[in-house]
């Protein structure tokens, strides 16, 4: 018997499979929704949070897997759990240490406990920051929540192997490609397919090509809503019809509909989608019909609620697991008793892998709770509230499935009931307390920025070299041999944008250099913001230096979504699992008009922490911060003055070597009166500020903070306000914007208030964005007049004599 079954296949058109590893699907499968319907259990029970599992779209990802090779790269959502089960790159195990939020690397190596469950992440950097060889891995990209939000970078996982493929300077990096042959999969959910970026992702992939094998899980809703509200006629393919190739083109997709409880069907599929996307690099998208959600959306609700009772007996009917069972009893690959057998084991084996997560999730809480316990023990004999003490200590311990936060609040309470008593392990107490929140905030808060030896907080100061020789060209050519210099330099730089390429951008900082180096070095984009940033983000997580530009400051808002959500938390959330160097190009600061001139800078940094935002005031400077950030392993933004491209600059003859550090201001004029904080293209208002406010005997000394993230690193500013005890903020953004934002860095932070002697101004734009033309620009923003009077008051207000009112 045994004998018969290792030999026995099944033949699926040139496919065979062995029964011992359809069988070995079954039971892979099984495990899988044992996971789903336990970890529900545990969420319902209270001993995680929330729980969104992958029950219904198991057999359809086993077929994935089996047309996976290393290297590949997986960009996908929450319902994937099969699929990393089936690849090997995530255990049972983990999966219920992130159920529990097990916030230890060793036991959830995808998030350290920092993401919700079903996130799933490979770890591309080893605990060094170090790349690991990429192409010996099956890698996923680290998962998001928002909907969607997947697909922006799989344009840049896929765009990646077709550079690798085609740019043999690449071939030198074999740890990030194997010729460009790595699959991207990509996987989303059918009601998401409403979303417009979805839409982008697909036309932006069917433009520049490459290796994307897209799968749509379709269930037929999006929590409560089913597709008739979600999509124009109801069905995705259909829509997609239009992204079909030819046959025997080369553009656009090969699409394909297979119904997710059909095993058979789904392996040919995933094979042929594969063999061809990886040979030709022709994308394909497979919309995986019929499939079910046997618990519902989540552990948030029950799907009894919205489906009708059709449609429940219809997914039970349908059940992937169900139909695949009867399929291998149909073929007599095992007899219906050998799988009530599979079955029982299966969800014995699961059982057990879920009480050693919990226990190894607990264990560490409860050896903290128990030293805890013991330094109670020792404090009681000096007590006069023992009774108090004993109290809490009870109450801990019989608090069910404690949490850190139990024992932290238990401690903040011991330490209150002690407070005015001679007890000599009080200290011992708090030294405990703070050794526990030191590593409490290293446990949930590291790996924000770079942790690396690469941290581009690293990188120092290289002063450009000019001479009397040095030709004085516009900004823009002060960018241009910039760029032309790290193009050179590193076959990895790849920049792109709209009409970056042909044109070499709206103001010429790339003029000739897709003639010099390519229309793969430097290339045209769709006007796409948020698939720019996903197309970036996705050349830097496999190993490449996109530059990406998105044309104005006031278009980032398209991008500021995923600049957000992915690229600014994937460090912080894969607890330095993976990075994305990614550089971002924009232009902003000064011009007319509501949209070309904007400056929201508060709105923006707020959003991103986890990426520099640079703000220099000329191209030299601009040049050198990009230089600094391509040296580092960290993404950035670097803003350009709008009206510096025309403005005159000394070329630096080192143009490709300067840096500038980050978070280090600089003093532009010194003064002893007023210290006055600005940045970009306020600097050059300001300066004009300060020199007619010299004529009326006030010396402002101004300071450009040059880098908004990270801001003044060493407290330069609160050295020039002790001198000057006054201080003013002003920048082109809304009131209560950045400049608040700095003035809280200045007086809260660096404990600026200890040296005022005035109020603390700040000198913003209007609150409404700024109107056109040169009089609309006038009385929107700050100009050398309203900086003058600003400043002017303060001198009056703290001595009328000397500096008496003149103008009211
Ligand atoms: C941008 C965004 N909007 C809303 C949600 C809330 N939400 C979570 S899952 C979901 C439904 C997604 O449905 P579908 O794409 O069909 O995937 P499924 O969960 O059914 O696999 C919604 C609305 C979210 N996470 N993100």
């Amino acid at each position: 018997m045994v004998q018969k079954e290792k030999v026995a296949a099944v033949d699926l058109d040139e496919i065979t499979l062995t029964f011992d590893e359809v069988l070995a699907d079954y039971k892979l499968a099984l495990e899988s929704r044992y996971a789903s319907l336990i970890g529900r259990r545990e969420v319902l029970s209270g001993k995680a949070k929330f729980g969104i599992f992958g029950d219904g779209k198991e057999v359809a990802q086993i077929a994935m897997a089996k047309a996976w090779q290393p290297g590949d790269f997986r960009s996908g959502y929450y319902r994937d759990q099969t699929l990393m089960f089936a690849l090997g790159v995530h255990t049972l195990e983990q999966f219920f240490a992130q159920l529990y939020a097990h916030a230890d690397l060793e036991a959830e190596p995808m998030t350290g406990g920092r993401a919700m469950n079903a996130h799933f992440a490979t770890r591309s950097l080893d605990a060094q920051g170090n790349w690991n060889d990429l192409t010996h891995l099956y890698n996923s990209s680290s998962d998001l929540s928002p909907t969607g939000a997947q697909m922006p970078r799989m344009v840049g996982l896929t765009y990646a192997s077709r550079l690798f493929r085609q740019m043999p300077e690449l071939g030198q990096y074999s740890g990030f490609s194997q010729n460009g042959n790595e699959v991207v999969w990509g996987t989303v959910g059918n009601a998401t397919c409403a979303e417009g970026v979805v839409w982008e992702a697909i036309n932006a992939v069917g433009v520049i090509g490459g290796p994307l094998v897209l799968s749509i899980w379709d269930d037929g809703y999006g929590i409560s809503v089913s597709n008739e509200y979600q999509l124009t006629k109801g069905n995705i393919s259909e829509l997609l019809q239009g992204f079909q190739r030819e046959p025997g083109g080369s553009e656009g997709y090969d699409i394909y509909v297979v119904q997710g409880w059909d095993y058979p069907a789904l392996v040919r599929t995933y094979m042929q989608a594969a063999e061809i996307a990886r040979e030709e690099h022709v994308p394909a998208i497979v919309h995986v019909t019929e499939m079910t959600q046997p618990q519902g959306h989540s552990t948030s609700g029950s799907h009894e609620r919205y489906k009708s009772p059709e449609r429940l007996a219809w997914e039970e009917a349908f059940d992937c697991i169900k139909k695949m069972r009867e399929w291998i009893v149909e073929q007599e690959i095992a007899s219906e008793a050998e799988l009530e057998e599979m079955e029982k084991e299966a969800r014995r084996r699961l059982e057990g892998i879920r009480r050693k997560a919990w226990q190894a999730y607990q264990a560490p809480i409860l050896q903290e709770l128990q030293e805890v316990s013991d330094i109670v023990d020792e404090m009681l004999p000096y007590s006069q509230r023992e009774q108090e003490l004993e109290q809490i200590k009870r109450q801990l311990s019989r608090r069910q499935n404690p949490n850190r936060k139990d024992v932290l609040r238990a401690v903040r309470d011991i330490l209150i009931t002690v407070r005015d008593e001679e007890n000599p392990t009080r200290q011992v107490l708090a030294e405990w307390k703070k050794a526990q929140e030191a590593a409490n905030r290293e446990r949930y808060g590291s790996h924000v920025y770079s942790q690396s030896e690469w941290s581009a907080l690293n990188v120092g100061e290289v002063k450009p070299v000019t001479s009397e020789e040095s030709p004085i060209v516009s900004g823009f050519e002060v960018l241009n041999a910039a760029f032309d210099a790290m193009l050179a330099r590193d076959p990895r730089v790849i920049a792109f944008g709209e009409d970056l390429g042909y044109l070499g951008g709206v103001n010429q900082a790339f003029a000739g250099l897709q003639k010099k180096y390519g229309a793969l070095r430097v290339s045209d984009t769709g006007i796409r913001e948020a698939t720019i940033m996903g197309q970036a983000i996705g050349m830097a997580l496999r190993g490449l230096r996109p530059i990406a530009e998105i044309q104005y400051l006031d278009y980032l808002l398209y991008a500021l979504q995923i600049m957000s959500d992915d690229l600014a938390t994937l460090h912080w959330r894969t607890r330095g699992g993976q990075k994305a160097p990614v550089i971002i190009r924009t232009r902003g600061h000064r011009l007319e008009g509501i949209w070309h001139s904007g400056s929201p800078m508060a709105g923006i940094i707020n959003l991103v922490r986890g990426i520099y935002v640079l703000v220099p005031r000329d191209m030299t400077r601009a040049a050198a911060f990009y230089n600094t950030l391509l040296l580092s392993d960290e993404p950035g933004m670097v803003v350009e003055v709008l009206n510096g491209y025309r403005l005159k600059e000394a070329l630096p003859d080192n143009i490709g070597e300067i840096t500038l550090p980050l978070g280090v201001p600089e003093i532009l004029r010194e003064g002893q009166d007023v210290t006055l904080v600005t940045y970009g293209a306020m600097c050059r208002i300001c300066m004009e500020a300060a020199e007619l406010l010299a004529k009326v005997g006030v010396e402002v000394e101004v300071i450009d903070a040059q880098s908004l993230l990270p801001f003044d690193r060493h407290g330069m500013i609160v050295e020039s306000l002790k001198k000057t005890n006054r201080i003013v903020f002003a920048d082109e953004d809304v009131p209560g914007g950045t400049t608040v934002y700095m003035m809280q860095k200045v007086l809260e932070e660096q404990k600026g208030y200890y040296w005022l002697d005035s109020e603390p101004r700040t000198l913003p734009a209007a609150e409404h964005r700024p109107a056109y033309g040169t009089d609309g620009d006038y009385f929107s923003k700050p100009n050398v007049e309203s900086v003058f009077e600003t400043v002017y008051e303060l001198m009056n207000e703290a001595d009328p004599v000397r500096y008496p009112m003149f103008y009211r």
